[in-house]
């Protein structure tokens, strides 16, 4: 069976309600290819707002939790409580919540696992930065934040790996087409090499890092870029030719 394209929009700490109506207004006006999977990842707080406004066909993701259930850990949120609100999706891993947050492989890995154990599925996002591709270790990094998970977890049905260049993330640098391929088709051998050919064949791999509607139909047409996570464009109205650039 091939793998259903999968576009995600990740707000970050960005919008409010009257800005949530716009989107949700562009969203439901579309239109929007059925064939194409959409994810919306919305701030904590915004969660149950949006999921009352939004289409049941727009899924919702939050943009972090925490690993356990619940407990004594003041500004957290646990996968129970955004299942809760009627969200099923989680983005987990992002190179902000690494970089700035100082969230290690280890970490993300076990988010993972919770959020998987407690139903919820997962946008795992991996990625290198400017220093590491110049000297040349993009493979060396991806493969070692993807084993860090694989070291948690057995079952990737309900995983989604956002390959996302730090370098390329709200900079304007978008990976070409022939660089993000590249690391897609090396991830996707790493999948098969190290899991099984199974999940290798089956496991959707978006691109993130300045997609625009200017540049999403060249990624779209890579034979290993199977969607997008996609920030500053999510918030506009270009992400409808975003989430339909697959021909
Ligand atoms: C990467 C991406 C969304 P942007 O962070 O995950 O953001 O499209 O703004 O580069």
């Amino acid at each position: 069976m091939g793998r259903k394209f999968v576009v995600g929009g990740n707000w970050k700490m960005n919008g409010n309600k009257s800005q949530i109506c716009d989107i949700v207004s562009f969203l439901k006006t579309g239109p929007l290819n059925p064939e194409t999977e959409v994810i919306v990842g919305v701030p904590a707080i915004f969660l149950d707002y949006v999921r009352v406004n939004l289409p049941e066909n727009i899924a919702i993701a939050a943009q972090n939790c925490y690993k356990v259930a619940k407990g004594a850990f003041t500004g957290e949120i646990s996968p129970d409580m955004i299942k809760d609100v009627g969200v099923n999706w989680v983005i987990l891993g992002h190179s902000e919540r690494r970089q700035i947050f100082g969230e290690t492989d280890e970490l993300i890995a076990e988010k993972i696992a919770h959020a998987l154990e407690s139903g919820l599925k997962v946008i795992a996002c991996i990625g290198e930065t400017l220093q590491e591709r110049e000297a040349g270790k993009t493979e060396e990094v991806v493969f070692r934040q993807t084993q860090a998970i694989a070291c948690k977890i057995k079952d990737w049905t309900n995983v989604v790996v956002a390959y996302e260049p730090v370098w390329a993330i709200g900079t304007g640098k978008t990976a070409s087409p022939q660089q993000a391929q590249e690391v897609h088709r090396a991830l996707r051998q790493w999948f098969c090499d190290h899991v099984n050919a199974s999940v290798g064949e089956s496991i959707r791999i978006q691109y993130g890092g300045s997609v625009t509607a200017a540049n999403c139909k060249e990624l779209a047409a890579q034979p290993d870029i199977d969607g997008f996570l996609v920030g500053g464009a999510s918030l506009k109205p270009e992400f409808v030719n975003i989430i339909n650039a697959k021909q």
